[in-house]
């Protein structure tokens, strides 16, 4: 009996010092980076540079499916070097942006040289400021010619895209540092083809997983173009990775959901180029399996888009048998997103444990007051130098976004931006929280954050 309760007052003892442990800080002040790391911010083409008439996203603006039309957005096609000039005012050394697939290749197998020779302009004036360049050859934006013929559900598109890589490779390949094939694939089905809320407006998770197969064949193959063209190439994708826990504590089920939609949704498809087999799966919802050709290890690093958490609440009622919640007793951003920066360091932990390199290639905050934008930065900052602290080889963070741009279906309401935009006059400014990512380039420390 006595050596039960000693026992016990041992555990107890051992417990909270533990505990304590944990809860003292990860690391001495300042909080500093490796060596060339990465700091800047993305862009992508269809939400900054205006005049983009020629996708299925125009089409579907002209639809009526969102708020706004992105029309001239940010007139960074004229106004690039504007932007580059911010950026390098706030000290960053990389710049993530994205080239318009309908631009280049207006109709099949039809290419504007005028529009790779812009595109050259651009990336030299990022390099004249000091910016690697990160060139994502696919963001959401698919030409009007491709989805008249089925779009990502036919087959044939990866072999359109892998052509219209080839080209961007020999335009644009010596002014290209790193490359994303694809941004957000998993995003891009779940919006287009199960909810139906983006272009093409499905809701068909059978179509879908087929998109998804293909976007990954299609990421696949461009990875060994670039490679067959550029060898020392540094080539991704924009993974979206989100947190997904159980919604109720005491319903197993809710939990055990999680686990399965958090395996489909993060690491499937990573997993996929580890073996070289296309797997997706969910039990009784998804079952996807196929050996492809030229997929295992076709990935030299993995780009993580990361924004927030969400909850899964089993519910019989629904077809998924699933709903999506967010945490109610949390902060949020503008659009109701939880703001949870240990899924920074949970997401890079996880996307890490395949072996590859990481750079964060999205996190931002929806913040037009510009209250919350300052410790969101610190706090998601600092969870990424845990990761790296608890081993995870990560390389580079890039802000969403560098300045204001056209949100998809919701316009120009959200403001993502480390400058602020008016879009009345295009003046750019400069918001007060972009600070604290201009000192963590400069100094490559978090010598701001408390
Ligand atoms: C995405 C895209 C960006 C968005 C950003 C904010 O993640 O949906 O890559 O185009 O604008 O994420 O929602």
């Amino acid at each position: 009996m006595r050596n039960t309760r000693l026992l016990v007052l041992l555990v107890a003892i051992v417990a909270i010092g533990v505990a304590a442990m944990g809860a003292a800080p990860r690391r001495p002040k300042p909080i500093t980076f490796p060596k060339n790391f990465l700091w800047g911010a993305a862009t992508a083409a269809h939400q900054v540079e205006g005049g983009n008439y020629n996708s299925d996203w125009y089409q579907w603006e002209l639809g009526g499916h969102t708020k706004d039309r992105a029309g001239l957005a940010d007139d960074s096609y004229h106004l690039y070097d504007t932007d580059f000039s911010l950026a390098q005012q706030m000290h960053h050394n990389s710049h993530r942006l994205s080239i318009e697939w309908s631009r280049i290749e207006p109709s099949q197998g039809v290419w504007n040289w005028a529009e790779i020779k812009h595109y050259r302009d651009v990336l030299k004036a990022a390099h004249d400021r000091g910016l690697k360049t990160m060139v994502t050859l696919h963001h959401f934006t698919t030409p009007i010619w491709v989805t008249d013929q089925g779009g990502w559900t036919n087959a044939e598109t990866v072999t359109w895209f892998a052509q219209y890589t080839a080209r961007v490779v020999l335009g644009l390949g010596d002014l290209v540092d790193y490359w994303l094939t694809v941004n957000e694939p998993n995003v891009m089905v779940l919006t287009g083809y199960v909810v139906g809320l983006t272009p093409p407006g499905k809701t068909d998770l059978k179509q879908g997983v087929q998109v998804l197969a293909n976007l990954v064949k299609a990421h696949a193959k461009a990875y060994n173009i670039i490679h067959d063209l550029i060898p020392s190439a540094r080539v991704g994708f924009a993974h979206h990775m989100r947190v997904f826990e159980g919604n109720s504590w005491w319903n197993p089920l809710d939990a055990l959901l999680a686990v399965f939609i958090d395996d489909f949704w993060n690491s499937q498809i990573l997993r996929s180029l580890k073996t070289g087999h296309l797997k997706l799966s969910i039990p009784f919802l998804v079952d996807y399996s196929e050996e492809v050709p030229g997929m295992k290890g076709a990935l030299d690093y993995v780009g993580i888009n990361y924004y927030t958490r969400d909850l899964i609440k089993f519910d019989l009622g629904s077809p998924q048998k699933f709903d999506i919640m967010t945490k109610v007793d949390a902060p949020h951003n503008d659009l109701g997103w939880e703001i949870y920066p240990e899924g920074m360091y949970k997401s890079i932990m996880k996307a890490s444990s395949f072996g590859w390199p990481v750079y964060i290639t999205e996190n931002g905050i929806a913040d037009a007051g510009d209250t919350m934008r300052r410790q969101f930065l610190c706090d998601h900052l600092k969870q990424v130098s845990y990761a790296i602290d608890d081993g995870a080889d990560v390389r580079g963070y890039m802000h969403w976004a560098l300045i204001d741009n056209w949100e998809w279906i919701l316009g120009f309401a959200p403001r993502f931006g480390l400058v602020a935009v008016n879009y009345d006059t295009q003046q750019r400014t400069i918001r007060p929280s972009a600070e604290i990512l201009s000192d963590a380039a400069a100094t490559n420390s978090l010598r701001l954050c408390k």
